[in-house]
């Protein structure tokens, strides 16, 4: 008896926590697909942003933020926010140049392989992308580079001759050019499956940030982690068109401050996770270090090829993209 009498008591706050709870307005609920693991440093941002903007707007506008590929994989998330399957969500947009080549911009190898140039560059192309995004219905939010791209391998590799016939997991184009002019085999594998592929064999490499071997525990499968910093790629958090022109001009500012903040941290994020990953990669049994003389060469030709190659796909955009950023040097 008592105890029913304590459990109605419990309902019936509960009710009453749920009464004063409801808004007078009808809340706006916004999921957010993201394709990395919940424990990547994109994914914490994210969710960080989206409390900013669901605290901010008090619950006018909730995000719930999906990471992990969960609601969609990496590849489908662009196309589910264009056409309004979702309301935002984020995506490597470099998997996206067969688009537009402008999309690849950010993965041209050795053009800005720090932190500082990747900036600059960014600050080169922001005109371009967004025009092509505001075509493709999308509204960019904000945006955060990865670390540096670097290799890893099962085997010690010294040169582009070691690297014939190796089984490569590719993430976008660029990667996938990579390994046919290095005279490996593509094979295209979302983030979040490649502890599985390594395991099983179907890829025996990549090119990388040390976050991404970090987060899928590589070392259970790999041996060498060589720093190249080939790229800096970014991931875009970006908002459907229509959504987005449906939001309030007070909403609208407290979500592009919460994007200002995310771009921020996410930024300083990849910074510290730098270092961090590579330690963590040894930890785990792996060799850490600078690629070699002889494998940098190789790389650089290969480079220069492919980045002959994209200017010619990406034609006066691309070249301007390229001047302007030359110019901020
Ligand atoms: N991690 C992502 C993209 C770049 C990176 O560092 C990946 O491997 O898919």
């Amino acid at each position: 008896m008592k105890r029913t009498a304590k459990l109605m008591t419990g309902v019936a706050t509960a009710a009453l926590a749920l009464t004063t709870a409801i808004p007078a307005f009808a809340a706006e609920k916004w999921d957010m697909p993201m394709a990395y693991s919940a424990s990547n440093f994109h994914s914490e941002n994210g969710v960080t942003f989206a409390q900013c903007v669901t605290d901010g707007t008090s619950g006018e506008i909730e995000i719930t933020v999906h990471p992990g590929g969960s609601l969609f994989a990496g590849a489908d998330i662009k196309r589910a926010i264009q056409t309004g399957q979702v309301q935002i969500g984020e995506r490597l947009l470099s998997g996206h140049q067969n688009e537009s080549a402008v999309f690849g911009f950010d993965s041209i190898p050795f053009l800005a392989p720090s932190f500082d140039d990747s900036g600059k560059l960014w600050e080169a192309a922001k005109p371009k992308v967004e025009a092509v995004l505001e075509e493709q219905n999308l509204h960019l939010l904000y945006n955060v580079p990865w670390p540096p791209q670097g290799l890893y391998f099962k085997k010690e590799v010294n040169s582009v001759a070691d690297m014939a016939g190796v089984k490569f997991r590719s993430y976008n184009n660029t990667t996938a050019r990579l390994a046919e002019l290095t005279g490996m085999a593509p094979v295209t594998i979302e983030a979040a499956e490649v502890s599985q592929a390594f395991a099983t064999g179907v890829a025996e490499s990549m090119i990388s940030s040390g976050a991404t071997g970090y987060d899928q525990k590589v070392w259970e499968s790999l041996t060498h982690y060589y720093e190249v910093d080939a790229w800096l790629p970014r991931n875009y958090v970006m908002v459907n068109a229509d959504v987005w022109s449906g939001v309030s001009d007070a909403n609208k500012e407290i979500i592009n401050t919460c994007a200002t903040e995310a771009e921020a941290r996410g930024l300083q994020a990849s910074k510290d996770y730098t270092q961090f990953t590579y330690d963590g990669l040894r930890e785990g049994g792996m060799a850490v270090g600078p690629a070699g003389e002889e494998l940098m060469s190789g790389l650089r030709e290969v480079g220069a090829t492919m980045t002959a190659e994209w200017l010619e796909a990406a034609g006066d955009d691309g070249k301007a993209i390229v001047d302007d950023f030359k110019a901020m040097k």
